[in-house]
């Protein structure tokens, strides 16, 4: 079949609306109307160049939500019609790590899916014959995709698309981080570097579990009412601290913080989170991803003083068994995504979605097919 997409052909160019020829599902594997997608940093970040994984010509996008429209042989858990969300994490309930109940890192199709094609080595879609790329085995930059079975979380029918597509990265991730990952408790001090899509999926968590102060660090204005309106208690623009922006949070927090976040993948920043943890026990959790090649550096006393870091992919969310369970907390009123959702774009106008992005103006561009 044909299906329009947004192609990145190289890195740090526009992207092209196209047609491709997309081939139906395989065995194991799903074919997927997406309805809608999310502009998330990440995309950017591969488009930029700066990702290790990143392949070209490929169909960008991890974000969205759809409809089920043909299965391949042996699937047994979705049918035409189902609404689902893509996964970047699948979910096999089979392999180590899944068995393992201890991480959501899920290895069934990490390693194909890096390499930008299905679990069987090939890719579903073309362009005058030649091949093009998956993207973190989702694809969402493309109306129609196909998937392994085992990464599309099947969801609610009554769940808005337009709406439901941000749970597929940025809901679950600023939520899950803080539920999952830090298990973040009433009454703790938090603080949350970069109040973007991500952060303040961050702050409406730490809100919802009870933490006392929620600070919001930005080096734009325009992020602290943002950072109000979903529970932020005090901002700080790092650009206007006088000396050390570490001493400074450290003194507002009483000692430091209980968990601190970093929503920005800037390597100075992640140093300064951890070291805005309260000695003893303060926890700070990665979730911006770097640049490649960039590392990340400390003094190891930090930690021997009792500092703990940590990462966070997808918010440590299981996406079959969690994700579901996300779009009911969003239909019951129990978190908030339609005021992060700044920009609705046409697939036509998904490059203006990264400029909004790179010049700080949207929270989340969504683009409705
Ligand atoms: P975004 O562009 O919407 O927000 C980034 C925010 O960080 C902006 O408000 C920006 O002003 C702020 N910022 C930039 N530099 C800063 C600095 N030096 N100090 C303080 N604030 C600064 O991006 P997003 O969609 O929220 O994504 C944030 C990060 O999370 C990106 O690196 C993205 O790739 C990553 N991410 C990770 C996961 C995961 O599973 N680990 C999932 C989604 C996104
Ligand atoms: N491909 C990059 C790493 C990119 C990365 O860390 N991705 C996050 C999700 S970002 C979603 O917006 C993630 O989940 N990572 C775990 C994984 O298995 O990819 C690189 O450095 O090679
Ligand atoms: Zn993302």
């Amino acid at each position: 079949m044909k299906t329009r997409a947004a192609v990145a052909f190289e890195a740090k160019k526009l992207l092209e609306i196209v047609e491709l020829d997309l081939e139906g599902p395989r065995a194991g594997e799903v074919l997927v109307e997406i309805k809608a997608t999310g502009i998330c940093h990440t995309d950017a970040y591969t488009l930029d160049g700066f990702d290790s994984e990143g392949i070209f010509p490929s169909v960008l996008g991890h974000e969205g939500a759809g409809i089920v429209r043909e299965v391949g042989a042996g699937v047994t858990s979705l049918k035409a019609g189902d609404h689902v969300i893509p996964l970047y994490t699948a979910e096999c309930r089979q392999c180590k790590t899944c068995l393992s109940g201890k991480s959501n890192l899920c290895t069934a199709v990490r390693t194909t899916q890096g390499k930008g094609v299905m679990p069987d080595g090939t890719s579903r879609f073309r362009y005058k014959g030649r091949e093009v790329f998956h993207y973190m085995g989702c694809s969402t930059f493309s109306n129609f995709t196909v998937l392994p079975e085992i990464s599309l979380a099947k969801i609610r029918d009554d769940a808005p698309f337009d709406k439901a597509c941000y749970i597929g990265c940025g809901v679950t991730t600023g939520v899950g981080a803080v539920i999952n990952t830090a298990k973040v408790e009433a009454g703790a001090n938090v603080i949350v570097f970069g109040l973007g899509g991500i952060g303040l999926n961050v702050i409406q968590a730490a809100k919802m579990v009870g933490a006392d102060m929620i600070v919001g660090v930005d080096i734009n204005d325009a992020k602290a009412d943002w950072g109000k309106r979903f529970g932020m208690t005090h901002f700080v623009n790092s650009k206007n601290v006088q000396g050390d922006l570490v001493p400074h949070l450290v003194a507002l927090t009483n000692g430091g913080a209980d968990y601190t976040f970093d929503c920005t993948g800037n390597t100075t920043v992640m140093r300064q989170a951890l070291e805005a943890c309260h000695r003893g026990w303060g926890e700070s959790i990665i979730i911006g991803v770097a640049e490649a090649g960039r590392e990340i550096a400390t003094r190891p006393f930090q930690l021997v003083t009792g500092r703990v870091w940590k990462g966070s992919a997808f918010g440590g969310a299981r996406g079959r068994t969690d994700v579901p369970k996300i779009v009911d907390w969003y239909m019951n009123g129990k978190i908030e995504i339609d005021p992060m959702i700044t920009h609705v774009l046409s697939l036509d106008e998904i490059n203006k979605g990264f400029d909004l992005m790179h010049e700080g103006k949207s929270i989340r561009s969504v683009i409705v097919y």
